[in-house]
């Protein structure tokens, strides 16, 4: 992803966050927090946005690790960064439809990648705005031919994380000891890849046979898919989950060795026999090392890749609407 001699320094990781709502500023502290970033710049539109959270983040540098802090109103505070994370985005109004909200984001980006891809040549763009894998295609086509390839989208990190927990309970096994995913759509029709799942390097049945009946699985995903609405529900919102998890993410991107996270990229049409026409949904994808972010491929049963077929056709119509 960078070229011989660009990658980021050790003592360099200079990381930009646009868009400092709510969603923003969880990610700014987990990243503050990790210690991920040397160089972290915090951009807003609104006036005293971006200034008053680097002012509240500032507070909490003497109890973690030295951060140089920036923040603006405008892109160019981007300039020079290795990744750069995409929340800005507009609410949904009142008797506003997906599709009039999709284009409002869609301008929004508009405004931002072109001049970043810019002010930023070599870095990986990270897409969390709503609908994120939509969105994350979009902003591949903004990024133009040659930056496409690193413009990838949080995608379902979230939504596996939220599984690996829902099991880690049910099985009362550490939640470091599970491995599963979910791809496909960060939304409604994303696809449990239970075929693949793994707990302690066993095969789930091997844990308990419970795992493998379809109403304990009907009953975890229920509650992974509802964990947004539960939360909205309390407190209106969601971010501190979803703040880790692009803080993580961005400490993969960073890393010397190859860390595997399922997020948005560009799946080619033929890569599933199912899927004909290429699509962005989420899919296991290297991050770090030398950068290439290549997917890999999991090995589906017929169900799960129905399911996945179903999903594509959802999201490709929702990229042809958003056609820029
Ligand atoms: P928010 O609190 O309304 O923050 C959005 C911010 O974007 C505001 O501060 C705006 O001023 C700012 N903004 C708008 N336009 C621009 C621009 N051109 N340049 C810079 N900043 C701009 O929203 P919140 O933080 O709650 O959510 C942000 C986005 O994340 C939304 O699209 C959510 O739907 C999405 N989420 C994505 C999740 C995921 O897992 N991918 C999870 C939760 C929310």
């Amino acid at each position: 992803m960078y070229e011989d001699g660009e990658e980021p320094k050790n003592h360099v990781r200079r990381i930009s966050v646009v868009g400092m709502g709510r969603v923003g500023t969880a990610i700014a502290n987990a990243i503050a927090r990790r210690g991920t970033a040397t160089h972290l710049a915090l951009i807003d539109v609104q006036p005293n946005r971006a200034q008053s959270e680097a002012l509240d983040l500032q507070d909490t540098i003497p109890f973690l690790n030295p951060l140089q802090l920036t923040h603006s109103t405008e892109i160019s505070a981007s300039k020079g960064s290795h990744i750069i994370i995409i929340t800005a985005g507009a609410r949904q109004r009142p008797g506003e439809s997906r599709l009039d909200l999709l284009g409002r984001n869609v301008s929004i980006l508009s405004s931002i990648i072109p001049p970043a891809v810019k002010l930023s040549p070599n870095a990986v763009f990270l897409v969390v705005s709503n609908p994120c894998d939509v969105l994350t295609y979009v902003a591949a086509r903004l990024a133009g031919e040659k930056a496409a390839h690193r413009v990838i989208g949080s995608g379902t990190n979230l939504d596996s994380a939220r599984l690996v927990s829902a099991l880690s309970r049910r099985a009362d096994i550490a939640a470091r000891e599970v491995n599963a995913v979910i791809i496909g759509e960060h939304g409604d029709s994303s696809v449990a890849a239970w075929s693949i799942a793994t707990i302690s390097g066993l095969p789930l049945r091997a844990i308990s046979t419970d795992l493998e009946t379809e109403i304990i699985r009907e009953q975890l995903l229920r509650e992974v898919r509802g964990a947004a609405s539960e939360i909205i529900k309390y407190k209106g919102y969601t971010a501190t989950g979803v703040g880790e998890s692009c803080a993580d993410l961005a400490a993969c991107i960073l890393s010397g060795s190859i860390h595997v996270r399922p997020v948005t990229t560009r799946i080619p049409g033929g890569t599933f026999p199912v899927i004909t026409e290429s699509i962005y949904f989420s899919m296991p994808v290297r991050l770090g090392g030398s950068g290439d972010m290549g997917i890999l491929v999991p090995k589906l049963d017929e169900r799960e890749l129905a399911l996945l077929s179903k999903s594509a056709s959802v999201l490709l119509a929702a990229q042809q609407d958003a056609d820029v």
